[in-house]
């Protein structure tokens, strides 16, 4: 199978990451949705990254989907969500905590960076800006309940990707210091051989350069 995005978006490092801890083999094809368009439009003409191609062909999007269909291919040892049900609750909860914070981090860089000022809606940005303080917010009170095992787990992946992509694109009023459970997680599992395999960087989300 082959995987396609840049490792600087976070939904496709944290397909990467997980495929990788689920000891699924994969080519990583790093192509951006911005200064690649036209290239990725030819494999995938709805232009989102990640994109999975199976071995049949079949065009897979959107890393929670991509991520489902992997869990389905691999034996329960490996798996990456809890078979449990209220484990599996509490890791949903914190999937849906983690990516809706990222989703809202991802529209305030394409607000920020992609759209000229001119153009920019102030009350726009302040509700995305709200909203990713209250899903960071909600996911560091979690974490403090039940704090995470760097590296176990799709929870425990996905949060820290995802802190790592906001605090290097979009940290305004989310400092590090006032999420020490995010922070913490973060830093550990960017020390890990399964995170330092995908670094995240690239042009991915970013502008294309000059
Ligand atoms: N919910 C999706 C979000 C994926 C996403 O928005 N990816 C961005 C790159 S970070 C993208 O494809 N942007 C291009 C676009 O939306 O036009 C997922 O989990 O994969």
């Amino acid at each position: 199978m082959k995987l396609i995005g840049m490792l600087d978006s976070p939904y496709v490092r944290r397909v990467a990451i997980s495929l990788s801890a689920m000891g699924i083999p994969f080519e990583h094809q790093a192509l951006s949705v911005l200064s690649t368009v036209e290239q990725f439009r030819q494999i995938n003409p709805v232009i989102k990254a990640p994109t999975l191609i199976c071995p049949d062909g079949t065009v897979l999007m959107d890393s929670t989907l991509i991520l489902d269909h992997a869990e389905s291919l691999i034996p329960p040892p490996l798996r990456q969500m809890p078979r449990g049900t209220m484990a599996r609750l509490r890791t949903l909860r914190l999937l849906g905590l983690a990516l809706a914070g990222c989703d809202k981090a991802v529209q305030h860089v394409y607000e920020t960076r992609l759209r000229p000022p001119d153009k920019q809606h102030a009350p726009w940005l302040e509700r995305v800006q709200g909203q990713m303080r209250a899903a960071f917010t909600e996911l560091e009170q979690e974490l403090a309940r039940e704090p995470l095992q760097a590296g176990k787990g799709q929870a425990a992946i996905t949060a820290a990707v995802v802190w790592q992509f906001v605090q290097t694109m979009a940290a305004d009023g989310l400092p590090g210091e006032s999420f020490p459970q995010l922070h913490a997680l973060s830093q550990t599992s960017e020390t890990l051989p399964l995170f330092q395999a995908f670094p995240p960087a690239g042009p991915g989300v970013s502008p294309p350069g000059p």
